[in-house]
């Protein structure tokens, strides 16, 4: 082989090894840019507000023990991105007995007040991401004692 052969040999070794180097690099910046934007993150709390706070990312906490006759105000935060592949990162929270429908943007909160409620257990759910009402991560119970 001569010299000038080895030499585009080479350079065209050298160019495939860049390529290379610059697709892993994209790779790992894609994964990564992908991976912050999906990872949850808690809306910022209030100081004022003095609400029972619900995530939404699977209802945590999933029971609310609560006195009868006097309305609850509940802040649901709701942590999920927009680009979450399920749903678009909403979520719903439905207590049909106790009158109350309200769907949260992804990465932001909202304040819902329950009304007064005579003693009883009532449900809640979210229908609107995995898998629905029925997930057991998206359910939960409001006693009312
Ligand atoms: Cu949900």
């Amino acid at each position: 082989m001569s010299t000038k052969h080895r030499r585009a040999r080479g350079a065209k070794e050298s160019s495939l090894r860049l390529r290379l180097v610059a697709f892993v690099g994209l790779a790992i910046l894609i994964v990564g840019a992908a991976g912050w934007l999906l990872w949850p993150r808690p809306a910022p709390a209030s100081t004022a507000s003095r609400a029972v706070e619900i995530t939404m990312a699977g209802f945590r906490p999933n029971k609310l023990v609560v006195p009868s006759g006097q309305p609850i105000t509940v802040r649901l935060v709701n942590p999920d991105s927009p680009f979450h592949t399920d749903g678009g990162g909403m979520h719903q929270f439905a207590a049909p007995e106790l009158g109350v429908d309200v769907v949260v943007q992804p990465r932001s909160s909202m304040e819902v007040t329950i009304p007064a409620a005579a003693p009883g257990t009532y449900a809640f759910y979210c229908d609107s991401c995995c898998g629905g009402k029925e997930s057991p991560a998206m359910q939960g119970t409001i006693v009312v004692s």
